[in-house]
């Protein structure tokens, strides 16, 4: 049996896995990551791309934006479109500059795997944390078994369970220690890659009779899209004209056509939103989508997870520079300030623009009341700006 020592033991090797990582290392705390899957897949999986500023600032501030800074893509508006009518939110104007950066999850995630290992770190790929013990005492251990069927122990100070809504961090957190809230929403995202250039120079939400589309993208060449379908829909029910006629018909405005181009990635996800309201037991603590997960319509999850990882890194630093538990104690208490107004913001996006009931009836009346309260109101504008580029941190130290 394989014996590993460590401070902090990180399970998942996803964005909050590796941001913990090298900012731990960064204060000279030592820890090790387990990876349940290949590299080769989980710098393959196709999710997020957009990067909220404070998640540019920290990747900056660990130093590893080096491909971020160059190859991302600064947005600093937005574009919501109604009926076929777009309106404009200028974010940079309304929030005194703060942007987003379209770069993909999977670039961050190798850019962020790359250092890694290049600074000698420890992570062990195929590598699945099997159990989590001891962690009402001050020295919890990790069991893990490799694909190849290798079993060891990942003795540490602390668990950072980093593993995502299928981990085995939540599962193991005492069922009375936190009450969850669930919503599954009766539609799914039918995503694609495609190798062509982007139609517009912001992002485009649409909600349209036929339901949402949201037009991003990845880089110059290569154009993201998503559409509403329904959840019992199958990949095979959509083959690549039937997705670019609907995209057309769904995005389209006055005077605009969208270019469509070779699909290379298609995938449907199921939208829902899931959280505790705790995020640790003794010397286990959850973060990321492990605690919390949104819709993709306000694009907070990777940010979200990120955010999380300043909390406990301030919680670690405060327990090895001071010997004190004070802002691990904290941990759960300041991290949901900010995952609240995410499943807030992320359900408000979510039930604004998705086709939930009959075009025309009273859901879709109050849809459409809000879009043009929108329009015409700078203060609502704000509002949906501020909670889109994400507000500061000291914004939630009330
Ligand atoms: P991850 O990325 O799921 O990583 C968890 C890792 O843990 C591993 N794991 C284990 N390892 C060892 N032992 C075990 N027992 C393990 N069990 C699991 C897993 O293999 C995995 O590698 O979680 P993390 O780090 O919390 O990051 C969260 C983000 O991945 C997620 O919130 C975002 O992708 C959500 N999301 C978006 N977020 C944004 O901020 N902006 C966006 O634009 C955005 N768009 C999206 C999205 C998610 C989407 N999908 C596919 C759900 C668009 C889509 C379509
Ligand atoms: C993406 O580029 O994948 C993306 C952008 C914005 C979202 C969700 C996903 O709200």
């Amino acid at each position: 049996m394989k014996k590993i020592t460590t401070q902090v033991g990180i399970i998942g090797a996803g964005p909050a896995g590796l941001v913990l990582a090298h900012w731990l290392k960064k204060h000279g705390i030592s820890s090790v990551i387990l990876e349940l899957r290949s590299r080769e897949y989980v710098e393959g999986r196709v999710r997020a791309g957009l990067l909220e500023q404070n998640t540019v600032d920290i990747i900056n501030d660990l130093g590893l934006a080096d491909r971020l800074n160059t190859e991302g893509i600064e947005h600093d508006g937005v574009y919501l479109s109604f009926d076929e009518e777009r309106i404009h939110v200028p974010f940079a104007e309304l929030t005194g500059g703060r942007k987003i950066t379209i770069y993909g999850q999977q670039e961050v995630v190798k850019d962020l795997t790359d250092a890694w290992l290049e600074q000698g770190g420890q992570l062990y790929f195929e590598t699945g944390a099997t159990a989590i013990v001891d962690f009402d005492t001050d020295r919890p251990k990790i069991h893990f078994e490799s694909d190849g069927g290798e079993q060891g122990i990942l003795e540490c100070d602390f668990v950072a369970a980093c593993d995502g809504f299928h981990g085995i961090g939540r599962k193991t957190m005492p069922k009375d220690s936190y009450q969850s809230y669930d919503i599954t929403y009766p539609f799914s995202w039918l995503g694609i890659l495609a190798n062509v250039a982007p139609s517009t120079d912001e992002l485009i939400y649409a909600y349209h009779e036929n339901g949402f589309a949201l037009h991003s993208l990845r880089s110059e060449t290569v154009s993201r899209l998503y559409l509403q379908v329904d959840n019992d829909e199958k990949l095979e029910d959509w083959p690549d004209e039937r997705i670019w006629e609907e995209l057309s018909t769904r995005l389209a405005t006055k005077g605009w056509t969208l270019k469509s181009g070779p699909i290379f990635d298609k995938s449907i996800t199921p939208m829902r939103s899931h959280m505790i309201d705790n995020l640790s037991s003794g010397r286990l603590f959850l973060a990321g989508d492990a605690g919390h997960i949104v819709p993709p319509t306000g694009g907070k999850g990777l940010n979200l997870a990120v955010a999380d990882i300043k909390h406990l890194v301030d919680g670690f630093v405060d327990f090895y520079k001071n010997n004190s538990l004070q802002n691990l104690d904290d941990y759960t208490q300041m991290a949901l300030r900010r995952i609240w107004r995410a499943q807030d913001f992320s359900n408000f996006m979510t039930q604004l623009f998705h086709k939930q009931d009959e075009h025309g009836s009273y859901t879709y009346k109050l849809q459409k009341a809000k879009i043009d309260y929108i329009k015409m109101s700078k203060a609502y504008k704000t509002t949906i700006a501020e909670n889109y580029v994400g507000l500061p941190f000291e914004t939630y130290e009330f």
